[in-house]
């Protein structure tokens, strides 16, 4: 062995270590963001009905808390990943949980834990939505057989029509929830400037029961403190466009939760700068970048 190589073989070590702390090397394939969950996202994974995630569901029973009725819980069976956010979801005016229970093994199976909910009744107004939603989230975090499998820190709220004003008033209840989604929402209120949380709303040109121009669109508008925002409206449909268990709504709402509860930019691609006018979109008005 030459005295070079044997010098080298001395330094090689100390080279090594400085190559993985100057990011040249990669020890291991660990993200920088210990929130990050699941392969890198493609406009298939995003629009999938299955995410990687083998999931189970179960029933949160009745008299589970009385902040709330009643739902169904669905999460990542995977106990090697690190806890995963929260995420509550609400449906509308006379609606049952069912119109909105596609929503759970969708996002449950891009990693995270997923409460829907069945309200209180059929008829709570949007304020008592909020409430229940903050009341399930709770739940899930503090008190259910789910809670460490859940990082309590990182949640979210998610709702159509009636239970979309919901998420917004729990936003405004609830400052610390790190994102918010609308679909179709609904609220005679719409002075959401206290809401700092990160939202996104999804309306429809024809939507008749939550007018965009009385509702998403001013929402939009007095959403003048959150973080971030963005508005997508359908150029047709009715006001079950946005709660239609379909590729673009599982897009946007699945990337605003991975880039605001699990800092997750590798879905900024499908946020910023979004879809153009077209024959699907009216419009699309965000905060890009992203902060
Ligand atoms: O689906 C909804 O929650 C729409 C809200 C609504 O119809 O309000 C009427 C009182």
């Amino acid at each position: 062995m030459s005295s070079k190589t044997i010098q080298w073989l001395r330094i090689a070590p100390f080279v090594a270590a400085i190559a993985v702390s100057l990011g040249v090397v990669t020890p291991s394939h660990a993200a920088d963001n210990p929130y990050e969950k699941g392969p890198n996202p493609t406009e298939a994974s995003v629009t999938a009905e299955k995410g990687s995630f083998a999931i189970a569901e179960a029933p949160a029973p009745s008299g589970a808390s009385n902040k709330f009725n009643k739902g169904t819980v669905y999460y990542p069976t995977a106990t090697d990943q690190g806890t995963f956010g929260a995420v509550a979801v609400a449906p509308g005016f006379t609606n049952p949980e069912s119109i909105i229970s596609w929503l759970g093994p969708r996002l449950a199976s891009q990693g995270f834990v997923v409460i829907t909910l069945e309200t209180n009744t059929t008829l709570d107004l949007p304020e008592s939505r909020g409430d229940q939603l903050l009341g399930a989230l709770d739940w899930l975090t503090t008190q259910s057989q789910y809670k460490d499998r859940i990082d309590p820190t990182r949640t979210a709220v998610v709702g159509f029509s009636m239970g979309g004003g919901g998420a917004l008033r729990a936003a405004e209840d609830r400052p610390a929830l790190k994102a918010t989604v609308g679909l179709a929402p609904w609220e005679p209120y719409s002075a959401w400037q206290k809401v700092t949380t990160p939202t996104l709303l999804i309306g429809a040109a024809d939507d008749v029961i939550a007018p965009t121009g009385a509702h998403s669109e001013p929402f939009y508008d007095h959403l003048t403190n959150a973080r971030d925002k963005a508005y997508l409206e359908y150029n047709f449909g009715n006001h079950f466009k946005p709660v239609e268990a379909n590729a673009t709504n599982t897009k946007f709402t699945l990337s605003w939760l991975k880039r605001f509860v699990d800092n997750d930019t590798r879905y900024d691609q499908f946020l910023c700068p979004g879809p153009s006018k077209s024959a699907e979109f009216q419009e699309y008005r965000n905060t890009c970048p992203l902060g």
